[in-house]
């Protein structure tokens, strides 16, 4: 398994680098790996706050999706929606999202991303 390397602790940015079980530090170099990294290492912080280290509450699914997610975040989300949205990510009813439901919400994302951007940007909303 992975932790964040040095430069990973919280931060807005991509972890640079992150460190194997062997305690080999490994650098990012590119901006996909970066992403990759920043799935893992975001996971892992919100994991390990409360209970299950290995899986999201939905309290920790909740403040992941407010910080890391704001854009795709309803800002009138109501607890409600958050528990409809927790019930669809999990799909093993365990009352917890681990890493396969989070990246499988990720991959959801992305798809709806490349579809939206598929056809080239969209205009943007008002003239600058
Ligand atoms: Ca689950």
């Amino acid at each position: 398994m992975i932790s964040p390397g040095k430069q990973a602790a919280y931060s807005p940015k991509p972890p640079r680098t992150m460190i194997w079980r062997s305690g080999r530090e490994v650098r990012m170099a590119r901006p996909l790996e970066q992403a990759v990294a920043a799935i893992v290492c975001t996971f892992r912080e919100y994991a390990g706050r409360c209970g299950d280290k290995h899986k999201l509450c939905q309290a920790e699914l909740k403040e992941l999706l407010q910080k890391e997610l704001p854009t795709w975040t309803p800002t009138e989300f109501r607890e409600c929606d958050y528990n409809k949205f927790m019930s669809v990510l999990d799909t093993n009813k365990d009352c917890e999202v681990d890493f396969v439901e989070y990246v499988r919400s990720l991959a959801c994302l992305c798809t709806y991303c490349h579809d939206y951007f598929e056809d080239g940007p969209p205009e943007p909303p008002c003239p600058q």
